[in-house]
């Protein structure tokens, strides 16, 4: 490396201290944790994303956001040019480079990775990021400026974005698709939106929004200017000017607690969804007879499934379509979709990642976790056959219009990763076109009831699980307690897994009744302390929002 380049690049990294005492991990959600101690690892990220961008002699994008987490976290995480989380062969480099304990390590670290790489260092890079709106961003944004500014290569900074923007406009700067601001991001999709409704609606798509005091509120209302008020009729709840971000609100906490969020009154009859923090996961809930009742990611991949199912034989189309889930989809979920829709899921192990890469497989890959992370991927023989179809002139008036429609979803559901916004459209136009509520929709199938747990225990990374982590395969035996206990309960279905963010152990139980999926969900619990060692400490989901 440049002399110059080395001498500003450690000089910058002296500047910012090492947490003592604090092992980072490159995880799913990349690094994340209390804010203050994200400095030097922020600027050691800018390092990692230059390198990545000179070997990929492509743009390579930053995200700072926490996510769901509380306010005074805040993380980091790079994204590949094709828009997706960073490669995972580059995963255990960016552990090595934020946890370098000397100059002399960070050099020798950085050094390995060009010559493994073959990075020629001489070659431009590019990276562009964006934070959320955490107090600390703004900080933490400077400082890979630094990084980046260092190791002189060239950057945009983007300001405040969701993270699914990040991702969307590193795509299309790498992929040359339109758009080259935001702007674009904003105009393609409320296009793609307002052509899709269907013609004969009588009103607006009419829904209120718990924005988790995030970034997705200004987005939301963003897009929702863009798209007009005679197409879609917002209400933006929990939009950051009083409350605090993720706190009693957002996808997550709806979820877990299955419950509405604070700032939200339910009222019959009406419409209600939740972002997470960063605006990359939605979930949707209404008032069902008087009680709360949600309507999932699991929910939500059922009812796009089945309208994308419904176009491709309008359209004669023979393409292979498939949902992606993880273990946490409910059981009655995979039920619906693979028994009475007759659509193909594979089961995955958590994270997005995971689910993306599985959706590719098919020509159309539906991936939804089922905590609302989620999109649609169209491959690009799917793209080219909606595109031929709708302009052939001697296919049927019904068959082109359907390839129209598929057309037009593959520029309202972002392709780079699950986007909140674009996802919340989307269900807004498949109600549309079924002239459905939530109660129809909530009707498609009912929700095995389940609960979820955490464990705490000595050492989380004792545990190792198979088949997309429905097995657990150590510590030996809990496997077989589990099943054990399983079969006692009827519509029985548990799996433990190690948290990849947390340092815990989760526990997942579905059964007939809430009760004795409580129940069997506390005795796996104890089976994983009684195989664990004894430090323990177990509570539900629901009394952190983690
Ligand atoms: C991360 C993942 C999310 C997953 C969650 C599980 C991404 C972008 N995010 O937030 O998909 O559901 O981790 O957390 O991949 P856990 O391992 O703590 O249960
Ligand atoms: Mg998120």
């Amino acid at each position: 490396m440049d002399p110059s380049i080395l001498k500003a690049l450690l000089e910058g990294d002296a500047k910012y201290m090492s947490p003592t005492g604090t092992k980072f991990l490159y995880g799913t959600a990349g690094f994340r944790c209390k804010a203050p101690l994200l400095d030097k690892i922020v600027f050691r990220v800018g390092i990692l994303a230059v390198l990545r961008s000179k070997c990929t002699k492509a743009t390579i994008g930053v995200m700072l956001t926490a996510s769901h987490n509380p306010v005074e976290d805040n993380g980091v995480k790079v994204v590949e040019p094709s828009g997706e989380m960073m490669v995972a062969s580059w995963e255990p480099r960016a552990t090595a480079i934020a946890n370098a304990a000397s100059s002399d390590e960070l050099v020798d670290i950085i050094s390995q990775l060009i010559s493994e790489s073959s990075i020629d260092i001489k070659q431009p890079s590019h990276v562009m990021f964006a934070r959320d709106t955490r107090p600390s961003g703004d900080h933490l944004a400077a400082i890979l400026e630094q990084s980046l500014t260092a190791m002189q290569s060239s950057f945009d900074n983007l300001g405040v974005l969701t993270t699914p923007q990040l991702h969307y406009m590193v795509w299309s700067r790498n992929t040359h698709h339109p758009p080259s601001d935001i702007q674009g991001y904003y105009t393609t999709i409320a296009t793609a939106f307002k052509e899709l409704l269907p013609q004969s609606m009588s009103g607006p798509a009419v829904v209120t929004v718990d924005c988790a005091n995030g970034v997705g509120a200004g987005a939301l209302q963003k897009m929702a200017e863009v798209i007009g008020n005679n197409c879609l009729n917002v209400t933006v709840c929990n939009d950051g000017s009083s409350g605090i971000l993720n706190e009693k609100c957002g996808a997550d906490y709806v979820k877990l607690n299955q419950c509405a969020p604070d700032g939200v009154d339910l009222e019959t009859g009406k419409r209600y969804a939740s972002l997470d923090g960063d605006a990359d996961r939605v979930v949707f809930f209404f008032e069902d007879n008087g009680s709360f009742r949600l309507l999932d990611g699991d929910k939500i991949a059922s009812l796009v499934a089945s309208f994308i199912q419904e176009q491709l034989t309008q359209a004669d189309m023979k393409l292979t379509l498939g949902v992606v889930q993880t273990a946490y989809a409910n059981g009655s979920s995979t039920d619906y979709l693979c028994g009475k829709m007759k659509i193909p899921v594979a089961c995955v192990p958590t994270g997005v990642k995971h689910l993306h890469h599985k959706a590719k497989e098919f020509d159309i890959g539906v991936y939804f976790e089922a905590n609302g992370h989620g999109t649609v991927l169209f491959s690009e023989k799917a793209v080219k056959e909606f595109h031929r179809i709708s302009s052939d002139e001697s296919c049927s008036m019904e068959k082109k219009q359907a390839a129209s429609q598929l057309c037009r979803l593959t520029q309202l559901i972002n392709q780079a990763v699950g986007d909140a916004l674009s996802d919340l459209l989307l269900v807004e136009v498949v109600l549309a076109h079924k002239k459905w509520g939530c109660a129809e929709w909530s009707k498609t199938y009912t929700d095995l009831p389940n609960r979820q747990m955490k464990v705490k225990v000595p050492d989380r990374t004792l545990m190792k699980t198979t088949d997309a982590e429905r097995v657990c395969v150590s510590p030996a035996g809990l496997q077989e307690a589990i099943d054990t206990l399983v079969v006692t309960f009827a519509m029985g279905r548990s799996f433990v897994r190690p948290s990849g963010t947390e340092d815990v152990v989760r526990v997942y139980a579905e059964a007939d009744t809430q009760a004795r999926c409580d129940l069997l969900a506390c005795l796996v619990a104890d089976a994983v302390t009684e195989h664990m060692g004894d430090s323990v400490n177990k509570t539900t989901a629901a009394d952190e929002n983690h």
